[in-house]
This record gives C-alpha cells, sequence and structure tokens, in this order.
C-alpha cells in the first residue's frame, strides 16, 4: 500500500497484492515467510519511489536466525498444533495468575511464550518477529518492535520493557530478541541489494510502526479527540476493545480473558481476540469459493440469532472442516442445526454479532470506562450485514471504516517523522477528514441478543 500525507490529506492506492497462504508440511503448519518477502520486494517495486517504508503483520510467529544472520527453517504458523498442552508445562513452572499479572496478556496457546516452550532453540541466535524479520532483510538491522513485542507474553505493560524476571524463571534467553525499539523511531534505510531489485534511488529509510497489525489498526480508528469509544478491529479475527492508558491485571480480567497489548503513544490495547472472519473464510474455503456478495444477501434474508456459537472458542483456531465443526457446535449445544451455506454464514455472523457485544460489555464493566459508540475498522466493514448485527447486538451506534486500516495506522507513524502528523490524536483527526465512514444506528429488540447471550452461557 502506498500512502500520500499531506497537512490535510491522507490517501492510500494498492500497488500490489498477493496471497499469504500458509503451507502445511509433515511436520506441521508453516509460513512461506520467502514468498512474503519476495512479494513485499514486487511491492517495493510496483509502488516506485518512496520517502519511506514500515512494515506491519500479524503478531506471535517468528523466525530464528542462526549466529550468522542465516534463516533457521520455516517459521511455524501459529494454528499449528504444536502448542497443544504447552500451556500447563508453563503454568508449572509459574502459575497463569501471576502471568497474567505479570504481563496482561490474555491466555491463547499461540502465545511466543508457549511456542517457545515448543521450540527447538538448537543452533538459535536471534528470534525476529515476523515485521521484523522482513525489516531486517530489508534493511540488514535488527530489532523488536514494542507493540508486537507485547505479543510474546514477555513484556511488562507497566514499564513497557522486558519482564526480565518472569523471562529467567521461564528460562526464556532474552539475549534472543533484538533490542526493543518504540514506533516512529528510525530502523534503518534498503540495502543496497534492496534498492536494485526493486529499481527504488536510496537512501530509502524504514521507519519502525506500530508492527502489529492490530496496533496499527487501531491507530487507525477515526474517533475524536475526548470521545468515549470501543473499537472491534474486524478481519480474519475481530479485536474488541478499549483503548487505556494503563493496563488492568485484575483476576476477573484474567478469567474474562482481556490481554493488555501496547499501543502507540503510551495506550494499552485492552481487547479480547474473537475467531472473526476466519470462520467464513473457512467455510467459503471448503464451498469452493462462492459468490461472498450472493451469499451474504441470502444469509440476511435467514431468520436471525435460530443457532449460536462461541465465537470465541479456541476449538475454532486450527484451519479445516470449519462448516461440519460449526453445525456440530450447534448440535451438541441443542440448537437447530444450520445447513445450506446461507444459514450456516447467518449463524458465524449472528455469533461474532454476539461475541462483538460481549466484548465491548466485558471491557467496559473491567476497565470502568463506559462508552457511547464502537468504531468498527479492518475488512469487516466491507460486510454490511456484520455492521448493522454489530450495532444491533452491542446495543450502540457503529461507525464502520476505514476498511485498510492497518495500512493506514502504519502510514500516520510514519508520516511523523516528516513532521506531517504530531501524534496519535493528530492522525485520527486527519483520519476523520478524510476517509469515508458509515455509520449503522441500533435496531431491533436488545432482549433477543439477550436470550442469545444466555442460551450460549447455559451450554
Ligand atoms: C491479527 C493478529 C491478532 C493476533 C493474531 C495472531 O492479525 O495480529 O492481533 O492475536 O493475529
Amino acid at each position: 500500500m502506498v500512502g500520500r500525507v499531506g497537512p490535510d490529506s491522507l490517501e492510500l492506492t494498492e500497488a500490489h497484492r498477493f496471497p499469504n497462504r500458509p503451507v502445511r508440511l509433515p511436520e506441521g503448519l508453516r509460513w512461506d515467510v520467502l514468498g512474503l518477502y519476495a512479494g513485499v520486494l514486487d511491492g517495493l517495486r510496483a509502488a516506485g519511489q518512496v520517502d519511506s517504508v514500515g512494515i506491519d503483520s500479524w503478531a506471535v510467529d517468528y523466525g530464528l536466525l542462526d549466529a550468522d544472520g542465516a534463516l533457521l527453517g520455516n517459521p511455524v504458523h501459529y494454528r499449528d498444533t504444536r502448542t497443544e498442552g504447552v500451556a500447563e508445562k508453563v503454568w508449572a513452572s509459574v502459575p497463569a495468575e501471576e502471568l497474567y499479572a505479570a504481563t496482561g496478556l490474555q491466555y491463547a496457546p499461540f502465545n511466543t511464550l508457549y511456542q517457545l516452550r515448543a521450540e527447538r532453540l538448537t543452533g538459535a541466535h536471534r528470534l525476529l518477529l515476523i515485521p521484523d524479520l522482513l525489516t531486517y532483510w530489508l534493511t540488514g538491522e535488527q530489532g523488536t518492535e514494542l507493540t508486537n513485542a507485547s505479543t510474546t507474553q514477555l513484556i511488562d505493560p507497566r514499564t513497557r520493557d522486558w519482564a526480565s524476571d518472569l523471562a529467567q524463571r521461564l528460562s526464556v534467553d532474552l539475549e534472543l530478541f533484538a533490542p526493543l525499539r518504540r514506533p516512529g523511531e528510525a530502523a534503518g534505510f534498503l540495502r543496497p541489494e534492496v534498492l536494485e531489485e526493486t529499481a527504488l534511488k536510496g537512501p530509502v529509510p524504514v521507519t519502525a510502526v506500530g508492527s502489529h497489525d492490530t496496533a496499527s489498526a487501531v491507530a487507525a480508528v477515526p474517533a475524536a479527540a475526548g470521545e468515549r469509544f470501543a473499537y472491534i478491529c474486524t478481519g480474519t479475527w475481530s479485536l474488541a476493545g478499549l483503548e487505556l492508558h494503563a493496563p488492568v491485571l485484575t483476576d476477573e480480567s484474567r478469567a474474562a480473558n482481556f490481554t493488555n497489548e501496547l499501543g502507540l503513544d503510551g495506550t494499552v490495547r485492552y481487547l479480547r481476540n474473537i475467531m472473526g472472519l476466519w470462520l467464513l473464510q473457512e467455510c467459503v474455503r471448503a464451498w469452493g469459493d462462492p459468490d461472498l456478495g450472493a451469499l451474504l444477501l441470502e444469509a440476511s434474508k435467514v431468520p436471525a440469532l435460530r443457532s449460536v456459537v462461541d465465537a470465541g472458542d479456541a476449538a475454532f483456531l486450527a484451519p479445516g472442516r470449519m462448516p461440519e465443526r460449526i453445525a456440530e457446535a450447534c448440535r451438541v449445544s441443542g440448537q437447530p442445526v444450520p445447513e445450506s451455506p446461507a444459514e450456516i454464514t447467518r449463524c458465524i455472523l449472528d455469533s461474532l454479532a454476539l461475541a462483538h457485544r460481549r466484548a465491548v460489555a466485558d471491557a467496559q464493566r473491567l476497565a470502568d470506562q463506559p462508552v457511547d459508540v464502537v468504531y468498527v475498522v479492518g475488512g469487516g466493514t466491507r460486510n454490511a450485514l456484520l455492521c448493522q448485527l454489530t450495532a444491533d447486538a452491542c446495543g450502540l451506534p457503529v461507525v464502520a471504516g476505514p476498511t485498510e486500516a492497518a495500512a493506514l495506522g502504519n502510514v500516520l507513524v510514519q508520516a511523523r517523522p516528516h513532521g506531517l502528523v504530531r501524534d496519535l490524536a493528530d492522525g485520527r483527526r486527519l483520519l476523520t477528514r478524510t476517509q469515508p465512514l458509515t455509520r449503522y444506528e441500533p435496531r431491533g429488540r436488545a432482549d433477543r441478543w439477550r436470550e442469545a447471550e444466555a442460551r450460549l452461557a447455559g451450554r
């Protein structure tokens, strides 16, 4: 994506798009990270001359480098099964309560900390999270960007630095990680070979951004200063919660599985992971990629809330057989079993809206921070039915947009050292003035959502 930022303008254009296809090998699910890097180079070539480059990606995953800086094997996908049963081993050394008090991170089987427990570290001298790995290949310089580092479960959200005592207790060698760098800091320059391959003229600086895609997406929530808002970053995942100025580390918050990831300018992303459109993406893949617009139209005509599943359930994490798994979840909870693609799609969208409702309500309660509006950003903003259902379920207006929130949040941070954007609030002002947004008012009966919620809770 190429961003153009001026004092009163912000434009994004797509230079190049390529699929990110995980690969199933006999040893497990892996990322094709060389393919991704090649895609990045193609993108830079297609973009043409730029003043700055910044990289963000999904969280928690990493590549290991040997003493010469060469990649040791294909990075493991966080949906791989290697972390099954690993958390319990970690909790035997440090109980889950203590882990949460020290890091504020939700339990997810794929947190880097658990992955490391399942890792063979022989010969590994350095661990680089995915965006840091791509940045290293572009610049030759190694660093660990803070917002993404906060998803490793090795960062203390109060000090915004490594949780060294915890690492020591768990025998994690923090020397594996390159020094922390913060969004807005310089991350090097494109290497001469990269310039040659992309036909760009140097020097081209690379800037550390909120390299966790969700940090960048939250930075692009077009809220006004002083507004009381919740956000939902929708895409493969739904990340729903609040922006706070201090972490919530209570045991109640842990039990509700809320996470305290780090955002820009000293903020905390207090949110819950919900399976998101992954549920639909996997079904669509199983159905041989039917026309999505037609499917959503049909789904809008299916009666609402007939069957719902728990869209926060880690049972939906792994790929494969998704229509069957959803139907099965409805069957075992004694609800009508959705059969046609339209019925299953409706079940997924109702379930996501319900999970959004629960997360937005729980976050307000746990952080004691009420809201008046829900901002929905990311790929799911294209799904009008999901946005409307989310407004209905939350009983709050939804403001949807921008769709390319992560890319915009990324670009806004790069614009800072150029003097074009001062801070988070300034970036958001620019977004509100320049990005098309759609408002959805809540409709329908709130008691129907309460009933569906009770149905799930009573499983
Ligand atoms: C979204 C995301 C999310 C993480 C998950 C692994 O892309 O970064 O914030 O929890 O991927």
